[in-house]
């Protein structure tokens, strides 16, 4: 017998496409259920070639549900993981409120799949947020290697990150700007039609924002705690596909040449870097891409044993319902988890 598995917040970006992925990937579902919110209740979302009623996240008795992905954003998450994972289903949540917690486990799985053993304290895996999940891809193997010691990444996130409003914002600002409207603002503080904003989510008192502290404190918990990590977040007028510019700097030494071998065989990666015109990977290539594709690596002279290098992923595969699905995958592969249909 095959799985009961819930999408919760089935009608967002992230969990239509965790319905598309779990339909693409042949998880091996016996039913899937879609959960939203009470106001969303009776609409219909698509999933494989048919469609599913969308049910009451608040009233879904979950003890015959085996796995929950969660994308119902973090207060959501934060009240109804903890009830879920207690009625014996698997939550894999795609929010920050559990990510930071020592007894949830942060997994992408090729990059520590090991640390999935954790999950049955809470019955709580966490997905990292998109911009660390590409990173990590690409930085697992090199650190393997050569052994990084810092990291400094600028990143170039698409609004689809925002969720459905900032992508209906920047087509809205782009038309205004197109037929001479006025341009309206809405959730970005500054506009985003042809213009980037250097800030993602709120500020902390450092100076640096959450977003940016995200990708640092994911990094270490996934990768390796003594690596330092500093990040410029910023967002771009790119509707999918986070784009990221990553320096690099080793214990050991590494040319380009050697991080372009072990990043062609290593898992999630693929690298099209070729020092000629269009000789790499633009978010627009990257959408509906399942891939980490990694380009423009190059040695940093300034810096010994230094690599500059570009990442470009998919934001809503990798970066959340593809990865979380891995995950799902990962339990099932490691038989860490049985169906309960199987077990009646
Ligand atoms: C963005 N990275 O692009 C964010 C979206 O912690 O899962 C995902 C936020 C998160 O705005």
């Amino acid at each position: 017998m095959g799985f009961r598995v819930a999408v919760a917040g089935a009608t967002g970006n992230v969990g239509r496409e965790m319905l598309e992925i779990l339909s693409e990937r042949n998880f091996p579902a016996d039913e899937v259920i879609a959960l939203a919110s009470s106001r969303s209740v009776g609409k219909e979302v698509s999933f494989g070639d048919g469609t599913l009623t969308v049910k009451n996240l608040e009233t879904h008795d979950f003890s015959d549900t085996d796995i929950c992905l969660m994308s119902a954003g973090g207060s959501v998450s934060q009240k109804w993981s903890p009830k879920i994972g207690q009625q014996g289903c698997v939550v894999i949540d795609n929010s920050s409120a559990w990510r930071y917690n020592a007894d949830v486990p942060l997994i992408v799985p090729e990059v520590n799949a090991d640390a999935i053993s954790e999950f049955s304290r809470k019955n709580i895996i966490a997905n990292p947020n998109c911009s660390t999940a590409q990173l990590v891809v690409a930085l697992k193997p090199l650190h393997d290697a050569a052994v990084i010691k810092r990291v400094v990444v600028s990143t170039y996130q698409s609004v689809s990150g925002s969720g459905k409003d900032g992508m209906d914002e920047l087509f809205n600002q782009t038309r205004a700007v197109f037929v001479n409207d006025p341009v309206e603002k809405g959730i970005y503080t500054k506009r985003i039609a042809f213009n980037v904003i250097p800030h993602i989510d709120s500020f902390m008192e450092d100076g640096y924002t959450k977003e940016e502290w995200k990708v640092l404190a994911e990094t270490k918990k996934m990768l390796d705690p003594k690596i330092k990590v500093t990040c410029t977040a910023v967002r771009v007028p790119v509707f999918i596909g986070h784009s990221e510019a990553v320096n690099l700097e080793f214990e050991k030494e590494i040319t380009a040449e050697q991080a372009r071998d072990i990043l062609r065989d290593a898992p999630g990666c693929l690298v099209v870097d070729k020092a000629e015109d269009g000789g790499y990977v633009t978010p627009h290539e990257c959408a509906g891409e399942d891939a980490t594709y990694i380009s423009r690596i190059r040695e940093d002279a300034t810096v010994e044993n230094g690599l500059n290098m570009w990442v470009v992923s998919d934001n809503l595969r990798k970066g959340a319902a593809l990865n979380a699905i891995q995950i799902a995958e990962l339990l099932v592969a490691r038989g860490l988890i049985k169906s309960k249909n199987q077990a009646a």
